[in-house]
């Protein structure tokens, strides 16, 4: 047992973790994060392949808890790469002095609810135990890499790496053959930079993917400041626009809106426009047009003419005909999936070093101790790079190994799917929060003003409990009621299609069940929802 348990246990140092102490300790909490990295930074810290970068502008991807650390710090490219959003959250944790109230190294291997002692008990793999009253959960959406089972995949003798835990020293590629699994925003973010260091690459690809150019504008330091002048109205935009996201346009800026992969599609329809106005505006000036179009993302007829001229300016960017058939997707259409932003993707398959193998007419057969056997060749390999994504959502919470009041495990609750209240907490688990859970806005919005909101959220909650003593949890029919709301609001929107199959739903991890797991009601509405249970002294919960 550890000396000096807290009043509350967090688990996890990302910037969930990391706000969640700061927060806590002005509300007079002692805290204690466990977390397993050797530092704070979660996505940042694992994810630190080549070509890793926000799909958030910089400036919106911020946290805004103080003013003095919005004035101190400046970004040096609009969307950030991941050592600058590492550097970022290393400043914050110096700046804040968090990580005296931090343990790292250490993995959680169960927490149980002692109900006769009404607290939360971790066990660590270090085999030290921590207790508290309140346990939040700050474990992330994407933070448990999805490594598939293929035959074999034990014996390769070359370098194995994943992109959600790629090593801290740098990996030398040069002249190597390197293989890549995965086309999703990992794959497609690192297979550009992969590319120019190795001697050869073979991106082997299942579904083809939809990627648009990102904005890669270095900061100009009129912009910086124009958003630092107005950080208080930015803030504000932000909590009313449903992806957490101000939209700020500086007046000494000239550029275009930056895109981002939270949907922010403006009034324009694209079925009503005549065919040949569509294709010039694709053709001349860029994807990303594409992304602009409300009812792409409403009406199926006007997806599939988004989806058409998306295929069309493919088939013209890549010069090797059965490559740029193979990267056109046809099974699903835009907006079933995260939206792809790329550096240089379909270029990419323009260079000598790099083929492309299609698994759907040329499967993966088995690693071998030398590379990959697919159905038509062996491919012979030093690294093997798996960029295939995350157990999304629920994994990081499923694999805690948490047990709640009865005996209950949190893996039999959610057995057919995530069962949560405002993706905050779970009936039968008292005093135990999760940040930015399954059922809230999370990944539909600026993570960084999600994570703010529920932490502030969870915060008042312990104190309010704190001040008598009581175990918390939510109702029985809270639960129902707003799962369901969470399944109505995303019907009918290309999330759910089903031809759709996304990390979203759990479509990614065999047998977990098919789900949408975030809220897609907006970000304004999930709050609004979220004060009204403060303000009213939480009627959709329990105490005892
Ligand atoms: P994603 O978006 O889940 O992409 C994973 C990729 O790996 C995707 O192309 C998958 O193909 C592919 N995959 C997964 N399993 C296999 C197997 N068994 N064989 C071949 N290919 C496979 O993960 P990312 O890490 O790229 O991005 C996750 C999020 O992180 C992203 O949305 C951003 O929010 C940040 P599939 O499409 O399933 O056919």
């Amino acid at each position: 047992m550890s000396d000096g348990n807290p009043d509350v246990v967090i688990v996890g140092a990302g910037f969930a973790g990391m706000y969640a102490t700061y927060r806590f300790r002005n509300l007079g909490l002692s805290v204690k994060v466990i977390e397993q990295g050797s530092d704070v930074g979660g996505t940042w810290y694992w994810n630190r392949y080549p070509g890793a970068r926000c799909d958030v502008p910089s400036l919106e991807y911020s946290f805004g808890f103080s003013e003095e650390l919005e004035q101190e710090w400046d970004w040096p490219e609009v969307f950030s790469a991941q050592p600058d959003i590492l550097r970022y959250a290393n400043h914050i944790a110096e700046r804040f002095d968090l990580r005296r109230d931090m343990v790292f190294n250490t993995r959680i291997t169960a927490v149980t609810f002692d109900e006769a002692r009404r607290l939360w008990v971790l066990e660590t793999d270090t085999g030290e135990t921590w207790e508290a009253p309140y346990c939040v959960m700050a474990t992330g959406c994407l933070s448990v890499p999805n490594k598939p089972e293929i035959p074999g995949a034990d014996t390769f003798e070359g370098l194995e790496l994943h992109t959600g835990l790629w090593p801290k020293d740098p990996v030398d590629l040069s002249g190597k053959r390197v293989g890549i699994i995965g086309t999703g925003s990992s794959g497609v973010q690192a297979i550009p930079e992969l590319a120019k260091e190795a001697g050869e690459l073979y991106v082997f690809q299942r579904s083809a993917v939809y990627t648009v150019p990102a904005n890669r504008k270095a900061m100009r330091g009129a912009v910086q400041q124009e958003f630092k002048d107005n950080y208080r109205r930015i803030r504000e935009l932000q909590q009313a626009n449903a992806g957490g996201v101000s939209n700020f346009r500086p007046t000494r800026s000239v550029e275009t809106p930056p895109v981002t992969s939270i949907r922010q599609p403006r009034a324009l329809d694209i079925k009503p426009m005549a065919p040949d106005e569509r294709r010039k505006l694709v053709m001349e000036r860029g994807l990303n047009q594409l992304l602009n179009f409300r009812d792409v993302y409403t009406d199926p007829e006007a997806n599939e003419i988004a989806n058409n001229l998306f295929r069309e300016a493919v088939r013209h960017m890549v010069e090797d005909e059965d490559t740029a058939e193979a990267l056109v997707p046809h099974d699903y259409g835009l907006g079933c999936k995260r939206q792809v932003l790329d550096r240089d993707y379909y270029d990419t398959f323009n260079r000598d070093n790099v083929t492309l193998v299609d698994l759907r007419s040329n499967p993966i057969e088995a690693v071998t101790p030398e590379g990959i056997q697919t159905a038509d060749a062996h491919f012979d390999l030093d690294v093997l790079i798996y960029a295939t994504g995350f157990d999304a959502m629920t994994g990081a919470l499923l694999k805690a190994n948490i047990t709640g009041r009865d005996g209950q495990t949190l893996n039999d609750k959610w057995a057919y799917g995530p069962v949560a209240y405002l993706g905050l907490q779970a009936r039968g688990f008292p005093n135990l929060f999760t940040v930015t859970g399954p059922g809230s806005p999370s990944v539909l919005c600026n993570m960084l003003v999600a994570i703010e909101q529920h932490v502030d959220w969870i915060g008042d909650a312990i104190t309010h409990l704190k001040s008598s003593d009581q175990l918390m949890e939510p109702l029985e029919a809270s639960e129902t009621t707003w799962i369901e709301h969470v399944n109505e609001v995303a019907e009918g929107t290309m999330y759910t299609t089903p031809s759709c199959n996304s990390w979203y739903l759990g479509a990614n991890i065999p047998g977990k069940p098919r789900i949408f797991m975030p809220y897609v009601g907006g970000y304004p509405r999930y709050k609004d929802r979220c004060d009204q249970e403060a303000a009213s002294g939480y009627p959709g919960f329990e105490f005892s």
